[in-house]
């Protein structure tokens, strides 16, 4: 395992949730706490973002980046999944383990986050158009959708795949964004698994 090295992620300047840590930067900030890495934070404005000396490290100009020596990046799946290869607690050794571990770290990402999104995106940019209360119940029903697929998968044990991985830090991160809907607490095991990650010490 590498030694320590501070490494520099970025977030809002002035996040939009006021500081609730809803913005990504706070799975990075976790994976690093997780593991026990020193990290500093620069702020970003809005405008700073869409900047040349930000877009060199974020093509699209957004938050969170991570930057470790000469290594610059930006994605959280990828920088979470940097972090966890280079230190240990976020990955199992066992080689089959790790992988599923990194299976649910991507499914948290491309299959459970997007409807999740959808739903912000309809609720702040969409609210005012003819057609948004129409479009709220397929949207609804597409994540509930998924709720109602992981949570039997979950059933009733504390991680999804035995000790607490990556895969957890990030399927935690995207479910806890619905918590202001509602909707989580229509599955009992998906709020009690959120709820074990966020008291974790990290
Ligand atoms: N796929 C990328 C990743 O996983 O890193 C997505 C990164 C991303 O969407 N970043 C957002 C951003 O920089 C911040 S997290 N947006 C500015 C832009 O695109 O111009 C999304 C977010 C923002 C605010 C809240 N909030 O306040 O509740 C929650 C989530």
């Amino acid at each position: 395992m590498t030694p320590p090295m501070t490494s520099t992620i970025t977030a809002f300047e002035r996040s939009p949730d006021g500081g609730k840590g809803l913005a990504r930067d706070t799975r990075v900030r976790w994976a690093l706490e997780e593991v026990g890495q020193p990290y500093e934070v620069r702020l970003v404005s809005f405008r700073a973002m869409k900047e040349p000396a930000h877009l060199a490290l974020h093509p699209f100009g957004q938050i969170p980046t991570y930057e470790e020596g000469d290594l610059g990046l930006f994605e959280t799946g990828a920088i979470v999944f940097h972090i966890a290869q280079r230190h240990a607690g976020l990955l199992p050794d066992d080689a089959n383990a790790r992988a599923r571990a990194i299976t649910w770290m991507f499914a948290a990402l491309s299959t459970v986050e997007p409807p999740i999104l959808e739903l912000t995106t309809a609720r702040l940019l969409e609210g005012d158009k003819s057609w948004s209360a129409q479009r709220m119940p397929l949207i609804e029903g597409r994540i509930r959708n998924r709720l109602g697929q992981l949570s039997p998968r979950l059933g009733d044990t504390d991680w999804l795949d035995g000790a607490f991985s990556a895969g957890d830090l990030m399927m935690v991160s995207v479910l806890l964004r619905l918590r202001a809907s509602g909707m989580l607490d229509e599955y009992p095991n998906l709020a009690a698994y959120v709820a074990r990650g966020e008291a974790r010490a990290a």
